[in-house]
């Protein structure tokens, strides 16, 4: 006969698989442009995307790109319309770790957060530490018709925290204007790190924002095409909690299914 009994001993068999919990220590995770094109998490022209970071934590990013009504995103080099996962602005490398590349055509040149900057904004499932990441070819056109000027901010419940910046080549394209502002100064070559700079946060932050438009040392008043890169973002995720030797979900249930279906069948041959 089938009784309850029989289901609890399928069920305890079933969980004492779970095994024990042991903490995992503090690690790094990163978020990979060209693991996320691979993977067709980001496909060209994508302006928001959540992702999952680290499954042990359940650290996860959302990303969300907003256009101000006085620029637009467009393609370069015969490339697609971007946000675009591309070689194009990846500063020394391979194309096979390419960068999201961002080309926007600004209508007038005007201050970060108005209509004619578009912003980059990115928002952590929970705090992290030692959030790093490059931003690539930043710099100004050498007949004055556009410049980079890009301004990252990070945040941690609500307060202000200042970024480091580290130029990665010698002679850098951009100078640093203020604690937060890049602006471009001189041509960044293809394929090197002229432009390219290496943002860093001493402090834990829960979300970034990266403003980015027309610099100020212009001649024109409608500034043309120009874009940057945004590397690969690394950070270290808190410690948490972990089950080892855990089965599938799907594993699990397919166990309890079987166990299940063989009570079912051995009532029926009772
Ligand atoms: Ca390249
Ligand atoms: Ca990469
Ligand atoms: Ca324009
Ligand atoms: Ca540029």
């Amino acid at each position: 006969m089938f009784k309850i009994t029989q289901v609890s001993t399928a069920l305890g068999s079933a969980i004492a698989l779970a095994g024990a919990l042991s903490a995992l220590p503090a690690h790094a995770v990163s978020l990979d442009w060209e693991s996320l094109a691979q993977q067709g998490q980001w496909t060209d022209g994508q302006t928001s995307g959540s992702f999952l970071l680290d499954s042990a934590s359940g650290l996860s990013v959302d990303i969300d790109i907003l256009i101000g009504e006085d620029t637009s995103l467009n393609s370069f080099g015969g490339g697609n319309l971007t946000p675009s996962v591309n070689s194009i602005v990846n500063g020394t490398q391979g194309d096979d770790d390419r960068s999201l590349h961002i080309q926007i055509d600004p209508d007038r040149a005007g201050t970060p957060g108005d209509s004619s900057f578009m912003t980059f904004a990115a928002d952590f499932s929970q705090a992290v530490s030692g959030l790093s990441f490059s931003i690539f070819d930043i710099d100004l056109s050498n007949i004055g018709t556009w410049q980079d000027r890009v301004v990252v901010k990070g945040y941690k419940d609500g307060e202000l925290v200042t970024p480091t910046f580290a130029a990665l080549a010698s002679a850098a394209s951009f100078a640093v204007t203020d604690a937060f502002t890049l602006d471009g100064t001189g041509v960044g070559r293809n394929d090197s790190n002229d432009g390219a700079v290496k943002i860093s946060f001493a402090g834990m932050v829960d979300s970034i924002e990266i403003a980015y438009g027309s610099g100020p040392d212009i001649a024109v008043a409608n500034p043309e095409t120009h874009g940057i890169g945004i590397g690969d973002f690394t950070m270290t995720a808190p410690e948490t909690l972990e089950v080892e030797d855990v089965p599938e979900p799907a594993t699990t249930a397919g166990l309890l299914g079987l166990s299940i279906a063989a009570l079912v069948g051995r009532r029926k041959r009772d």
